[in-house]
């Protein structure tokens, strides 16, 4: 990783929107140590003022997934500890301080589509394929991807990708669950732009609880859940921020819901 190879910016008036894209084209952005461990750090460390996120990828594909060159040299040990720091980086994505949208397009392929599985929400361009070639590397994800890919698809489109090779394209792929929205080639940054100033737009408490409880909420029994729900419910709604926004739309000064 050089330094080249991420790139952190700001949008919106507030610098309420981080972008990070990957900047390493020419090796359709492949992920070695270093870039995970600075995927990291930038989740980590993002300014005070940012409120959602954009993953991008500079170039035709998104990302190639694991760096391969970096894998004959590891032993059983070491490939344990590399993908439990895959596990910590990617964490930091799924459950950050802020909603994170990925934009996709071309390859979104091993560990680039265990770094989209990370995400809360994925747009597609039309050029966009996603694969797991592992099965046919010999070898098995090592991102969280045998946990996330299986809650966007189910275990047994996962297993048909591996076992079989199988490449989704843009439309099966929106279809199937693996992206949330499908967008003509070349857009997928605009419109995952625009997506995360709307979600930046949203009071922070709702947005933590989307990011950080549903999920949970999700993997627990149904009981738990209910019980999760309501806690969550009740702190959101005690926010001072919830009722100044409830007040607003009876008030008629807050937007109605326009039919789709
Ligand atoms: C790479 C990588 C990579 C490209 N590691 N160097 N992922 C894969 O098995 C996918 C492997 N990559 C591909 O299938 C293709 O490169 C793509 C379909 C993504 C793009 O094809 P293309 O024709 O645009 O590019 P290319 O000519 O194949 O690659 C350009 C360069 O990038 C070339 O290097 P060069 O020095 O010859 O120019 C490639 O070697 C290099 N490159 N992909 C290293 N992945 C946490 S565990 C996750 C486990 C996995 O992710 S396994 C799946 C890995």
């Amino acid at each position: 990783m050089t330094k080249k190879d991420i790139q952190l910016e700001l949008y919106g008036d507030t610098s309420e929107v981080a972008v990070i894209r990957l900047t390493r084209p020419k090796k359709r952005n492949a992920i070695n140590d270093g870039l995970i461990l600075a995927i990291r750090d930038l989740f980590e460390k993002l300014p005070k003022s940012v409120r959602a996120a954009v993953i991008d990828g500079e170039g035709e594909h998104f990302c190639a997934g694991l760096d391969l060159s970096e894998l004959q040299e590891r032993d059983a040990a070491q490939g344990v500890f590399h993908s439990r720091m895959w596990h910590a980086a990617l964490e930091h994505v799924q459950y950050g301080p802020v909603p994170v949208v990925a934009a996709l397009h071309g390859a979104v392929v091993g560990g680039g589509l265990e770094l989209a599985s990370a995400c809360h929400i994925r747009v597609a361009d039309e050029t966009t394929f996603y694969a797991l070639p592992e099965g046919s590397r010999g070898i098995f994800v090592g991102g969280g991807g045998a946990v996330r890919i299986p809650r966007l698809i189910g275990t047994a489109r996962m297993t048909d990708m591996m076992l079989t090779g199988r490449v989704y394209n843009a439309q099966d792929g929106e279809r199937i669950g693996l992206a949330q929205y499908l967008v003509p080639t070349g857009t997928a940054f605009d419109k995952a732009l625009e997506l995360a100033l709307r979600i930046a737009s949203n009071a922070p408490m709702t947005n933590y609880a989307l990011t950080h409880v549903l999920p949970r909420i999700a993997d627990q029994p149904a009981d738990q859940g209910f019980m999760t729900e309501a806690m969550m419910a009740a702190i959101a709604q005690s926010a001072p921020e919830a009722k100044d926004r409830v007040r607003a739309f009876l008030e008629g000064r807050a937007a109605k819901v326009q039919k789709a």
